[in-house]
């Protein structure tokens, strides 16, 4: 195979990965709870996985917010607390939810005023490689976790 070839062929492969998760995964309920002025807000939703491979949720960018971080909130001994997680798994045609009081997006320092009624995307970032713009809805403080 010639140079050219082999950089083409290259170039499909990392295309052809860079579609696996986005095109196997649907999101459903994608959500924000919008809290009071100062507070960071949360972003939930649950992930279906269609696909015959688990997928790796990694993390998220949004252009409505400087940082985006994959928290999961833990209860110990009755103290609540977040801890960064590295990767959330969707199993092969199994679902993963982000929702109150689990996993969650920490949306912080949003770049501009966000209230309920806004349509927020974000873009979900995978292992592989692969990313999904979703539409988030944000809602109220007082929203419940089911909608
Ligand atoms: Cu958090």
């Amino acid at each position: 195979m010639n140079k050219f070839l082999r950089g083409l062929s290259a170039t499909t492969m990392l295309l052809v990965a860079a579609s696996v998760s986005a095109a196997t995964l649907q999101v459903r309920h994608a959500w924000i709870r919008v809290l009071p002025e100062g507070l960071p807000a949360a972003g939930y939703a649950r992930l279906e996985n269609q696909g015959d491979k688990p997928i790796a949720l990694v993390g998220a960018l949004s252009a409505a917010y400087r940082a985006v971080m994959l928290h999961r909130s833990v209860t110990t001994g009755g103290m609540s607390r977040m801890t960064m997680v590295r990767r959330l798994t969707v199993p092969a045609h199994g679902t993963a939810s982000l929702s109150p009081g689990g996993y969650h997006m920490m949306l912080m320092h949003p770049l501009r005023p966000i209230k309920p009624g806004d349509h927020v995307k974000l873009t979900l970032l995978f292992a592989d490689g692969s990313r999904e713009t979703v539409e988030f809805l944000a809602r109220p403080a007082n929203a419940s976790g089911d909608r």
